[in-house]
C-alpha cells in the first residue's frame, strides 16, 4: 500500500486537483445537499474537526459564530493546525489540509480518525464550496493566516503577528459558503445549537459555544457536561418520572491495534415510567439512528442481565418465560456512545454501525456492569423487574387482541372500519386517506372528495395520548384499530410499509386549538408505533383556509393573516369586500373544501418530516407528558416552533 502511494505520488496530486474541482461539480456527493441541510453540514465538518482535537487531548473549548454576513467562523484552542513544509507536497501542511480531498470523506471511503492521526478531512470540502476562507493558526507564539477564494490560496501562509501565553494555540477557520453552489446561506441557530449541546454531551468536559450576530442583541449559548452522556439521559428524563435517581453508567475499552480493534465504550440508562424505549447510539459522535453493532450488544446484555437476575431471585418462576427484549426496555432511555478507529458505517443511510467486534464489547462491558448494578440496588433491581412483568402481560394481552383481528381480517374481507370511506383504487401510490376530525367535517370530506383515489376516516373527539397508555389498552381503542386496519400495515415491531395501503397519510383537522391537538395526538401515535410511516415520508398535514373573501361574483381564500392583509390590499378595502372566517373544516361545503384543502391542483400540504429523532423523541414526551413544568419551559422557549406546531 505505501509503496504504492509513494510511486503513484505524482498520478495522485493530479487527482488531488481534480479533487476540489469534483467537489464543486457534484457537492452533494460530499456533504448530502445543497439546501439547509448541506449548509449546516459545513458547520459540522469543522466542528468535528475540533472536536477530535479535543478527543486528542488537546482542546477544551470550540466556538461557533455565524457572522452578519452570513460567513461563520469555527474556532478552537488545540494545538494549531501544523503550518511546517509538507514534504510530499512541497506547501505547508496547513494548506495542504485545505486543498487535498481526502479519501471520500464521510459519503465516500472510511477517513475518520478517533484521536491522535491527521484530522482536518473535510476542510478541503468545506474550502472548495466557500466564495472566501480564512484560516488562522496559532502555534508556538506566532499567528499564521491565509486566505483562499473559491478554494485557491491568495498567498502563502503568512506570519502576521504574535500571541501571548495566556491566549493559548488554537485554529480559527471563517468561511462564507458559495452562494453559487448553496441554495441558502441561512443558518439555523436552532439546528446548530442543537447539534452543538449534543456533541457536549457526548464528549464530556469540551464546553461548546454557538453565538448568532445576525440578531441584535446577539444569541449566544454555551454547553459543557461534566457528566457526559449521564447528563445527555438526564436531560431526555427531564419531563418524566423517573424509576431510579441515580443514572446507571458503564464504560470500558478494547485496545488491540493489531486486529484493528480499538475503542472505547460508554453507556448511561435510566428507567422511567413510561411505555417507549428512548434509546440512541452513536459511533464517533455520529448519530446511528438505524442501530448496529453497539445496539445488537447492547440489547443482548439487558435481557440476559435482568432475566438472569429475575430467576436468581426466583422473581420469574421456573415455568415463566424469559422476559422479551420489547419488555426489559419499555420506559428505558439509555445513551450508547462508541468511539473507534475504524467505524465502518453500512445501511440505506449510512448510520448503522457494522464492526462486529463491537458487539461482543459492547455485550461484555453492560452485562459485567448491569449485574453488579441490580446486586448492588436491589430495591431499585425490583421496580425494574415489577415494570417488566407487567409489560410483559401487557404485550401477551395485546397479542390476543391482535390475533383475533386477524383472524377476523382473514375470515372475510368487510373487516374496513365501518366509518372508513375507502377509495376506488388498488394502487397505494396512487391512494391518500384522509383522517378527519369529527363526523360533520368527515361528511363534506365524504361528498367533496375525488372517490378514486381519496379515502375519508373520520375520528370521534380526542384520539388516545399513546405517550400515557399501554400497548393493550390502545388496541381496545376503537379510533386507534379503525387506524390501523384502514392503514393495513400493522404497528410496532411487525410494521410493513410494503402492506401500506395509502401512500399519503393526510391529517386533516381544524385550523384551532382542539385541532393542533388531536394533530399532535396523531403524531405521537405515528410516530411511536408506525415510526417508518414518518421516516418514509408519508405523512402530511393538510392546510385549510382561515378566510374567505368575496366581492361580487369574485373569490379569494388566505390561509393565514398575512395572506389575508395582502389580498385586502390587493383589492382594496374601499368597496367592502366579506371577509369569513372559519372556525372549522364542518363549516365549510364540499366543494369549498375540495377546491381549497384537497384537489392535489390547489391545495398546500405539509409534509412530515423527522431530521432527528432526539429531537422529536424531546418534542413528543414534553409535550405529551404528565409535568406541566417542563412543558411550560418548552413552549416558552419554542414558541416559534410551537407557533408552526400550533398547539
Ligand atoms: C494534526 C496534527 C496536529 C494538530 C492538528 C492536526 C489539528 C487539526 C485541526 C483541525 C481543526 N483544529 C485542529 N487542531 C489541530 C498537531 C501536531 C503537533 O502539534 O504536534
Amino acid at each position: 500500500m505505501e509503496q504504492n502511494h509513494n510511486s503513484n505520488y505524482e498520478a495522485s496530486e493530479i487527482q488531488v486537483l481534480e479533487g476540489l474541482e469534483a467537489v464543486k461539480r457534484r457537492p452533494g456527493m460530499y456533504i448530502g445537499s445543497t439546501d439547509v441541510r448541506g449548509l449546516h453540514h459545513l458547520v459540522k465538518e469543522l466542528v468535528d474537526n475540533a472536536i477530535d482535537e479535543a478527543i486528542a487531548g488537546y482542546c477544551t473549548h470550540v466556538e461557533i459564530t455565524i457572522h452578519e454576513d452570513s460567513s461563520v467562523s469555527v474556532a478552537d484552542n488545540g494545538r494549531g493546525i501544523p503550518v511546517g513544509m509538507h514534504e510530499k507536497m512541497g506547501k505547508s501542511a496547513l494548506e495542504v489540509a485545505l486543498t487535498v480531498l481526502h479519501a471520500g470523506g464521510k459519503f465516500g471511503g472510511s477517513g475518520y480518525k478517533v484521536s491522535g492521526g491527521l484530522h482536518g478531512v473535510g476542510l478541503s470540502v468545506v474550502n472548495a464550496l466557500s466564495t472566501t476562507l480564512i484560516a488562522e493558526v496559532r502555534r508556538e507564539g506566532i499567528v499564521y493566516r491565509q486566505e483562499y477564494r473559491e478554494g485557491e490560496p491568495l498567498t502563502d501562509v503568512q506570519k502576521v503577528g504574535t500571541y501571548d501565553e495566556a491566549m493559548g494555540s488554537g485554529t480559527t477557520i471563517t468561511f462564507l459558503a458559495n452562494d453559487k453552489i448553496f441554495d441558502t446561506l441561512e443558518y439555523n441557530f436552532d439546528t446548530l445549537k442543537g447539534r452543538m449541546r449534543e456533541l457536549a454531551f457526548l464528549n464530556k468536559g469540551v464546553r461548546i459555544t454557538v453565538t448568532d450576530k445576525r440578531v441584535e442583541p446577539e444569541l449566544s449559548r454555551s454547553f459543557c457536561y461534566e457528566g457526559g452522556i449521564i447528563s445527555f439521559v438526564e436531560h431526555l428524563n427531564k419531563s418524566k418520572d423517573v424509576l431510579h435517581d441515580e443514572v446507571m453508567y458503564f464504560e470500558g475499552s478494547r485496545n488491540q491495534p493489531e486486529k484493528e480493534q480499538v475503542a472505547t465504550v460508554e453507556v448511561a440508562m435510566q428507567y422511567n415510567s413510561d411505555y417507549n424505549e428512548s434509546v440512541f447510539t452513536f459511533a464517533n459522535n455520529i448519530n446511528t439512528g438505524e442501530g448496529g453493532s453497539h445496539l445488537v450488544g447492547f440489547r443482548s446484555a439487558l435481557a440476559r442481565s435482568i432475566n438472569d437476575y429475575a430467576r436468581k431471585y426466583k422473581i420469574l418462576k421456573d415455568a415463566d418465560a424469559n422476559l422479551s427484549g420489547e419488555d426489559v426496555r419499555e420506559g428505558l432511555t439509555a445513551i450508547i456512545s462508541v468511539k473507534l478507529v475504524e467505524p465502518q458505517f453500512e445501511g440505506q443511510t449510512k448510520t448503522k454501525l457494522g464492526n462486529a467486534y463491537v458487539r461482543q464489547l459492547v455485550d461484555n462491558i453492560v452485562g459485567e456492569g448491569l449485574a453488579y448494578y441490580l446486586e448492588e440496588h436491589p430495591q431499585v433491581s425490583r421496580q425494574i423487574i415489577d415494570k417488566c412483568l407487567t409489560a410483559s402481560r401487557a404485550r401477551e394481552a395485546a397479542r390476543k387482541a391482535r390475533e383475533l383481528t386477524r383472524r377476523k381480517t382473514a375470515l372475510d374481507n368487510t373487516s374496513l372500519p365501518g366509518k372508513l370511506a375507502d377509495c376506488n383504487s388498488n394502487d397505494p401510490s396512487k391512494c391518500e386517506i384522509f383522517i378527519v376530525e369529527g363526523d360533520s367535517a368527515g361528511g363534506s370530506a365524504k361528498m367533496g372528495r375525488n372517490p378514486e383515489y381519496q379515502a375519508i376516516l373520520p375520528l370521534r373527539g380526542k384520539i388516545l395520548n399513546v405517550e400515557k397508555t399501554r400497548l393493550d389498552k390502545m388496541l381496545a381503542n376503537n379510533e386507534i384499530r379503525a387506524m390501523i386496519t384502514a392503514f393495513g400495515a400493522g404497528i410496532d415491531s411487525e410494521f410493513d410499509d410494503s402492506k401500506l395501503r395509502y401512500h399519503k397519510i393526510v391529517c386533516m383537522t381544524d385550523a384551532d386549538v382542539d385541532g393542533s391537538h388531536i394533530r399532535i395526538l396523531l403524531l405521537t401515535f405515528f410516530y411511536r408505533h408506525m415510526r417508518p410511516l414518518i421516516e418514509k415520508g408519508y405523512v402530511y398535514v393538510a392546510q385549510p383556509p382561515l378566510y374567505r373573501i368575496t366581492r361580487g361574483k369574485n373569490l379569494w381564500y388566505a390561509y393565514n393573516d398575512e395572506e389575508l392583509e395582502k389580498i385586502l390590499q390587493e383589492i382594496g378595502r374601499e368597496p367592502k369586500p366579506l371577509i369569513n372566517r372559519y372556525k372549522g373544516l364542518g363549516e365549510m361545503n364540499p366543494d369549498q373544501l375540495w377546491e381549497t384543502t384537497m384537489d392535489p391542483d390547489n391545495r398546500i400540504m405539509l409534509q412530515v418530516q423527522l431530521d432527528d429523532a432526539i429531537r422529536a423523541d424531546e418534542i413528543f414526551s414534553t409535550l405529551m407528558g404528565d409535568k406541566v413544568e417542563p412543558r411550560k419551559e418548552f413552549i416558552e422557549q419554542n414558541s416559534k416552533l410551537v407557533a408552526d406546531l400550533d398547539v
